[in-house]
């Protein structure tokens, strides 16, 4: 299934071929066993101002040409993903080790994002506004912004950039992508396709319009720090998005931060418990718990408990772990030796809590994979919200606490450092609209009856509290890819201040 012949030609095909060989110093391993892909050349450290130069000699021209015309661009990377969809979705499987249907339903996220880029690159609008002044009228243009750097994480390695550049692009912004050291390769192979849709387009796509940057902190942090990058988008860890912040705020740039989450569903007596059970399963193992929206807190009603909790215990013993890409998979493995220790260690933290392990959590498949991690996912019930609990543990475990009253409940999901999707299994609509409302969910992200993770990009996607606070993808998040001027036009041959002023 990993063949290497088969392997080679998948790369070609995905055009990151030659990157491979350059022979460079980024290992960059496969999930599923821990076979080497490639060694790719690092972008040098010193040639960084001459990327970031680049792509502000670009921005002078990209700023220019009509949205609609730089909506054509990602139309045509929208189709070039389409194509590439099998492969890429592969790519993405051999490297951090989705399940097929995942490395697939990834690559779709960039599609749509490209689709819904393509219609807004018709709706980059403001507002007018009525004026206090007689023959004035005032409005709002939004213009752009100027290069925007790209920097993911491994667990979204296509998604996520095209989330970012699709809009970027349209916005009139090039971009500099910063993939994750520990997958290049997807993201090389998502870059690709967005090269051969700007030879499509020709010669009114400026040379450096999109450029992508390997490496690891020093490259990403040239980013940060410069002044002529007006945005940094960064997805990540806290404890990244901690150095990311201070720093590009330090110079007034603007962030867009997608850090950690400690996403929670809350099962009520009004559940309809197997829809519950589907969500758990998908949101909780799937990626191997390795989404930012994984679902990592079950604060069920103690009725209900007894029903749910066997039944999920059950679903959790069928659950087929192992190769990724062999047909009935639902968890891969975990992306490195790293992700399995941060894991064996809260999973060693439970019982020191007051907790008890409920299944899983040890490693499985040691002897076909000697150099991979794969784990028997997790459920953990603890007796309160511990410190650990309250940590963000990047891997399939999952944590069961009980509440007896919606008050409490509601307590307990807020009560975390993290912010970023949530949600509520319940067919009373009083519980439902709580949970929403402004006391309810503090997350960026609330659902009913459906789980925390798979979000649509039609939606503004982001969270609250360490989650960073801002919104990439859908809905308005364009904005912040742009800068508002504000406009006042006065058609009149009189010259009125405002605020009743009069001056001389
Ligand atoms: C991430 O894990 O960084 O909502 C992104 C979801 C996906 C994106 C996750 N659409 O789970």
């Amino acid at each position: 299934m990993n063949d290497a012949n088969d392997l080679s030609a998948l790369f070609e095909r995905c055009g990151i071929g030659a990157s491979r060989r350059t022979g460079g110093t980024l290992v960059v391993r496969s999930a599923i066993d821990g076979a080497e892909l490639a060694r790719l050349h690092e972008t040098p450290e010193a040639s960084m101002p001459e990327v970031i130069a680049r792509a502000r000699a670009a921005f002078q021209r990209w700023r220019d040409v009509p949205a609609p015309v730089r909506g054509e661009l990602v139309r045509l990377w929208g189709e070039e993903l389409r194509k590439g969809k099998a492969d890429i979705g592969r790519v993405i499987s051999v490297e951090v080790g989705k399940i097929a249907q995942e490395g697939l339903g990834e690559v779709q996220e960039g599609v749509d994002i490209c689709e819904f880029a393509l219609g807004l690159s018709r709706q980059l609008h403001g507002k007018t506004i009525v004026s206090e002044r007689p023959g004035h009228r005032m409005m709002e243009q939004y213009h752009p912004l100027g290069p925007v750097a790209i920097i993911t994480a491994f667990n979204f390695p296509s998604a996520v950039f095209a989330w970012n550049a699709a809009i970027a692009l349209v916005c009139g912004d090039p971009v500099i992508f910063k993939p994750s050291e520990k997958a290049p390769l997807s993201g090389l192979a998502t870059f690709r396709a967005l090269e051969r849709a700007i030879a499509r387009f020709g010669d009114r796509a400026p040379e450096g319009l999109a450029q992508i940057v390997v490496g690891r902190a020093a490259q990403a942090e040239a980013l940060v720090d410069s002044p002529d990058i007006p945005l940094v988008s960064a997805t990540g860890s806290t404890r990244m998005g901690r150095e990311v912040g201070p720093r590009v705020a330090a110079r007034f740039g603007r962030r867009i931060l997608e850090l950690g989450g400690n996403n929670a569903m809350i099962v009520t007596p009004n559940a309809d418990i197997d829809m519950a059970l589907r969500a758990i399963l998908f949101s909780a193992v799937g990626t191997a718990g390795q989404r930012c929206t994984s679902l990592r807190r079950l604060i069920v009603h103690r009725s209900v408990k007894d029903v749910l909790i066997p039944k999920l215990l059950a679903a959790y013993e069928s659950l087929r772990i192992g190769h990724p890409l062999e047909e009935g998979t639902l968890v891969g493995p975990l992306i490195d030796e790293a992700a399995f220790h941060a894991l064996q260690l809260a999973v060693a933290e439970v019982e020191a809590q007051g907790g008890r392990m409920l299944t899983g959590g040890g490693r499985v498949l040691a002897d076909r994979f000697p150099k991979a991690f794969y784990v028997r996912p997790a459920i953990a019930e603890m007796p309160v919200q511990t410190g650990l609990v309250r940590r963000e543990t990047f891997g399939p475990l999952l944590y069961v606490l009980a509440y007896d009253d919606f008050e409490e409940a509601i307590e307990l999901h807020n009560d975390v450092p993290q912010g970023l999707s949530s949600c509520i299994f319940s067919n009373d609509m009083r519980e439902v609209e709580r949970f929403i409302s402004a006391s309810g969910s503090d997350c960026g992200m609330a659902n009913a009856n459906i789980g925390p993770s798979g979000a649509e990009i039609g939606g503004a996607f982001g969270g609250e509290k360490e989650t960073g606070g801002d919104r990439e993808s859908g809905s308005d998040a364009w904005k912040q890819y742009m800068r508002r001027t504000s406009n006042t036009i006065n058609y009149s041959t009189e010259l009125p201040l405002a605020q009743g002023i009069t001056f001389g």
